[in-house]
């Protein structure tokens, strides 16, 4: 029986792959520099895989910012707005990824080009570029990056599978450029399977024998379309002859609503997630022709709990009963990429607790004694081991908290429900704060310099004393507030200087959590989060913003916002428990964000934004029960953590970076959103949260792009929105947190964007 990896993370052991990539951009490194980095992780990544015993390694899994940009690359899918610079492809690939703005210089032309839109890898925390078609795309191979990585690894001795994103998935992920409104992706197909053929025949003709084709949109819901879709372009690529065998895979969910769209599909073989929906199992084989394979996904791509060989083996043991030993292949559930590289990396961790993890390295090693195992061969030093860890694990008292478990037990409705409905507490909140009209505010983070990074180092490694640090970061807190007073913003922020990561933060104050070192897992592009991994029952054994939020307070005379990371937040955006439910995990979260938010309030802080960007990421893939509940479970997660202040105390929540419904919003009943909007060039969007009935700031730029937009650009875009947008319910703030900017940037920014909400009030003041 074989063993198969879906895919390797790309950052490297050590972030080369993130240092290199912004010393480039920096101008600090040439281009040949990035190339060989990304040359070195790739080989390091195949021979690891090869040593391990992997029978079918990917290549083609690297990317230098997202794998579904590449693909865009690829087929050249850049709209005018980027092509027009003739910049050198990878630039082009960057300016697509993250915008660029440069002024001209005697040999280069000036650039002044934003983004393509960023959205949410299914349930991922994971961010992908949208593949943006207009009617003018002009299809065609740029270069063939597929086959180069085919034949990099062939030379280096690794026979791989080279994976794309298969066609149905790249279009549907995919939307129409503004200029197109009326395109429907999918539309598009014909013009677009050309190139598949073309490519998946070079890598042929390199030596490949066979690719994977990743169809992801198979665990979502589709509509007959997109089903129809499937047939047309698999038996397309089928009828040309000369191509690779395809592996056709899937991940994160059941495909089980989908099977008519993939019964009978000419294609070599399958690739099914059974971590996520095991149950899937006896349902796929039935569609299975006599030839083709099941590759089995029995290792967690998307977290770090060790593998329990037993219950895999199972697994597979009842496939190969079905299909014999030839056609089943042990596999990670989907990519490794979501998980960190390597666990031996870990050098604090409790000995105890480490046993139970397994990071990538790890589970290429899980993927091949799997495979070893229901082949029959000698495994059992390694399964009596694999036994002994998880069931030391099950029985562990780290795991377990009767307080916590008997506070969660003990919620009743109250406690999720504010004192008054909104417009009562809007009223007092008015009172209070005499905001304006077009409120200003920021999202909460400001520039993490490198000065803040040095000095958070050294108070990690203790080379500062805490009364040092502290007085570090008072001084960071002084400059922000400052800089806000002076430019003019009514609702102040402390800009978090404190904070390595909103949700590793909390987590590193929370009892029940633990956390790594070097546990990194690219987010988007060259930024990467250390995901803390819940291990046991979750409580706040004490305050943990408290003195940041009341010292930036103490320091200016306008509001300043406490900020905290939402439950739902804190849970999607750890390494969950798998031994416990999610919603156990996100009420064990909400009680202890309640006491924080319970804190602030009681220590003056009247302005508290508990943020929720990871809402709609967790909302279960396809419509149903589950979905259902997990709404549920979500919003009462925020309104208990948020509950138990009065009517005058102004909650704000802020989403970013997911396809929203604002019913889901509603549910929370903050009383002030603010929502990533700067990108949503779709005028539906803006309509569908007319009905939204609290106040809204609808972010006027985009943060991850070190571009500055002009006062007239903010003025143009506040018009737009004033179109259909009361302007009582209208706040003024950017797209997120600007952490990642640098301060001439974001002071500029800022202050265009404050001219412009004055300019307004003066418009509607003589109204
Ligand atoms: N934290 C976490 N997830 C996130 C966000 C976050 N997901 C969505 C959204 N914000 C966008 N993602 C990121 C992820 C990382 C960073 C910025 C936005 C970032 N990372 C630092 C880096 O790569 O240099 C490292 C931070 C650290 O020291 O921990 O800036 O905010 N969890
Ligand atoms: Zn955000």
């Amino acid at each position: 029986v074989q063993s198969s990896v879906l895919g390797f993370p790309r950052i490297g052991a050590n972030r080369e792959l993130k240092k290199t990539t912004e010393a480039y951009w920096q101008g600090k490194v040439g281009v040949e520099q990035l190339l060989k980095v990304g040359k070195d992780i790739r080989a390091n990544n195949w021979k690891l895989q090869q040593q391990a015993g992997v029978d079918v390694i990917a290549s083609n899994d690297f990317s230098y910012y997202d794998q579904v940009l590449d693909l865009s690359m690829l087929f050249n899918v850049i709209p005018e707005r980027y092509a027009k610079y003739n910049l050198a492809p990878i630039d082009t690939f960057f300016a697509m990824g993250r915008g660029l703005q440069r002024k001209a210089t005697e040999t280069e032309a000036a650039v002044d080009v934003t983004a393509l839109e960023m959205v949410k890898w299914f349930d991922s925390n994971y961010h992908y570029v949208r593949p943006t078609f207009s009617h003018s795309t002009q299809f065609k191979l740029n270069g063939q990056k597929p086959v180069d990585e085919y034949l990099e690894a062939k030379a280096l001795g690794v026979q791989t599978r080279p994976v794309l994103l298969g066609p149905i998935s790249y279009l549907t992920l995919g939307k129409a450029d503004k200029d197109s409104l009326d395109l429907e992706p999918l539309s598009l197909l014909q013009k677009l399977i050309p190139l598949y053929a073309e490519i998946l025949k070079k890598l042929a003709e390199a030596g490949a024998t066979s690719v994977q084709l990743d169809e992801p949109v198979l665990v979502l819901d589709l509509d007959e379309k997109v089903q129809a879709a499937f047939k047309t372009a698999y038996e397309s690529l089928a009828s040309q002859s000369g191509l690779p065998a395809i592996t056709l895979a899937s991940y994160f969910g059941t495909v089980v609503p989908n099977l008519s769209a993939i019964k009978g599909l000419p294609v070599a073989g399958f690739h099914f997630d059974f971590v996520r929906n095991p149950e899937q199992l006896d349902d796929v084989i039935s569609i299975l022709n006599d030839n083709q394979t099941l590759s089995a996904g029995v290792v967690d791509g998307r977290n770090i709990w060790k593998n329990d060989f037993a219950k895999s083996s199972a697994i597979v043991q009842k496939a190969i009963k079905k299909l014999g030993k030839d056609r089943v292949i042990v596999a990670t559930s989907s990519t490794l990429l979501h998980t960190p590289v390597d666990l031996e990396n870990e050098k604090k961790l409790n000995p105890e607790i480490k046993d139970w993890f397994s990071f990538a390295t790890q589970k290429v090693k899980e993927v091949v004694i799997i495979a070893k195992n229901v082949s029959g061969e000698d495994v059992s030093a390694e399964l009596k081991a694999n036994a002994k860890s998880i069931s030391t694990r099950a029985s562990s008292n780290i795991t377990n908290n009767p307080a916590v478990q008997k506070r969660v037990a003990a919620i009743d409705e109250k406690m999720s429900k504010r004192s008054s409905p909104f417009q009562e507490r809007l009223a007092e909140q008015q009172k209070a704060f005499n905001l304006p009209l077009f409120p200003t505010t920021t999202i909460g983070s400001f520039p993490q310099t490198k000065d803040i990074r040095v000095n958070r180092n050294k108070f990690v490694k203790g080379t500062i004393t805490p009364e040092e640090y502290e007085k570090f970061i008072n001084a960071e807190i002084e400059t922000v507030i400052r800089f806000q007073e002076e430019i003019g913003l009514d609702v102040l922020v402390h800009g978090e200087p404190e904070r390595n990561d909103m949700v590793q933060y909390f987590g590193e104050q929370i009892d029940g959590y633990t956390f790594t070192t070097n546990g990194w897992v690219q987010s988007y592009g060259s930024r990467y989060v250390r995901p803390p991994i819940i291990v046991g029952d979750l409580s706040r054994p004490k305050p943990m913003s408290v003195k940041e939020s009341v010292y930036a307070q103490s320091i200016t005379t306008k509001p300043c916002k406490g900020m905290l990371t939402g439950p739902v937040t804190c849970l999607r955006w750890s390494f969950p428990r798998d031994d416990v439910d999610q919603k156990t995990q996100s009420l064990q979260l909400a009680l202890a964000l309640r006491d924080e938010v319970n804190d602030l309030d009681a220590a003056g802080i009247k302005i508290i934004q508990v943020d929720e960007p990871a809402l709609r990421e967790g909302l279960p893939l396809r419509a149903g029960e589950a979905r259902t509940a997990y709404l549920q479970w979500a919003a009462e997660s925020f309104r208990i953590a948020t509950s138990g202040v009065p009517n005058g105390t102004q909650i704000h929540s802020h989403f970013c970076y997911s396809d929203l419904d604002p019913n889901h919003i509603k549910a929370l009943d903050a009383d002030v959103v603010s929502i990533e909007y700067s990108k949503k060039d779709d005028p539906n969007y803006i309509a569908e949260f007319l009905n939204y009935p609290n106040h809204i700031g609808l972010g006027l730029f985009d943060i991850h792009s070190p571009r500055v937009p002009s006062t007239e650009e903010f003025n143009t875009k506040i018009s737009k929105i004033l179109e259909s947008y009361p302007a009582e319910k209208f706040w003024v703030n950017p797209d997120c947190g600007l952490k990642t900017r640098g301060w001439e940037e974001t002071k500029l920014s800022l202050t265009h964007m404050v001219e412009s909400a004055k300019h307004f009030r003066e418009k509607y003041a003589k109204k």
